[in-house]
Parts: structure tokens; sequence; C-alpha cells
């Protein structure tokens, strides 16, 4: 028994409590980690809109590819080398403005291609998708084969 209570004072004088340097060591320590959770969900912020914008730009690339595949071999769109319809003098969306920003069919992008004859029956197609945000562009170059 009397070891009991000799045992019990030993254990309460233990869990006395936490003294003030504790505490701020277990703050600054909290602090560090929940700084880190808070810049993680900056850069996670980040990473969504980069890939929400790279996805956008894949679709517009794709869709203006799949046009170019359905025209006829030797339609006009497909000759050899450079096609650049906001900056061709040419009205190609027919709205009485002649190179406008949307003439290509995107108001937000800058969309060119290049056609290259690789043979009398099969042309490279190279289209890029350029976009200006705050002065700087990024391009996206998807190249694609057209067979006759
Ligand atoms: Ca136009
Ligand atoms: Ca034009
Ligand atoms: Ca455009």
């Amino acid at each position: 028994m009397k070891n009991f209570i000799l045992k019990l004072k030993q254990t309460s004088k233990v869990q006395k409590g936490f003294t003030l340097i504790e505490i701020l060591i277990a703050i600054a320590i909290l602090s560090i980690g929940l700084l880190s959770i808070a810049a993680m969900q900056v850069s996670a912020i980040r990473g969504n809109a980069k890939s929400n914008k790279l996805s956008q730009r894949t679709t517009t690339a794709s869709n203006h590819i799949e046009y170019l595949l359905n025209l006829p071999f030797n339609d006009s769109n497909l000759s050899a080398g450079n096609h650049d319809p906001e900056n061709d003098g040419v009205d190609n969306d027919g709205d009485g403005v002649t190179d406008e920003p949307d003439d290509d069919g995107e108001l937000k992008y800058s969309v060119t291609w290049n056609i290259t004859d690789d043979t009398s029956s099969q042309k490279t197609i190279a289209l890029t998708i350029a976009v200006t945000s705050y002065g700087s562009a990024t391009t996206l170059t998807i190249n694609t084969i057209r067979i006759r």
C-alpha cells in the first residue's frame, strides 16, 4: 500500500503539465506544419490552373487538326507552307473584316499551321496554338500526318 501511494505521487509529479517553453515549441512546430500545408495548397491551385490551360489548348488544337484532316486533300488550307489566318490579308471567316483576332475561328488563341508535302499522297501538318497573357507568349505545337 505504501508503495502504491508512492507510485501515485510520482505519477502525479510527472503529469504536472507543460512548461511555457514546451508550449511555445509545440506552437512553432504546428505553425511550420500549417504554413507548409498552405504552401502546398497554393502550388496545387497553380498546378490545376496550368493543366486546365494546357487541356484547353490541346482541345483547341485537336479541333483544328480534325478540321484540316477532313478537308479535301488539295484544299488551299492544305497547300505547302505557312498558314496564318490572322495575318494573310484574307477574310477567312467571311464576316466582312480581314485579319481580325478571330479570323482563325479563335478569339483567345492564334492558330497557325505549316504544311509539308512529304509525298504526292502524304502531308505533314504542324499546327500551333499561341496565346499571349501578361506579355508572355506560350505556344503548343501538334504534328500530324494527312494521307490522301
Ligand atoms: Ca474575318
Ligand atoms: Ca485572315
Ligand atoms: Ca485568333
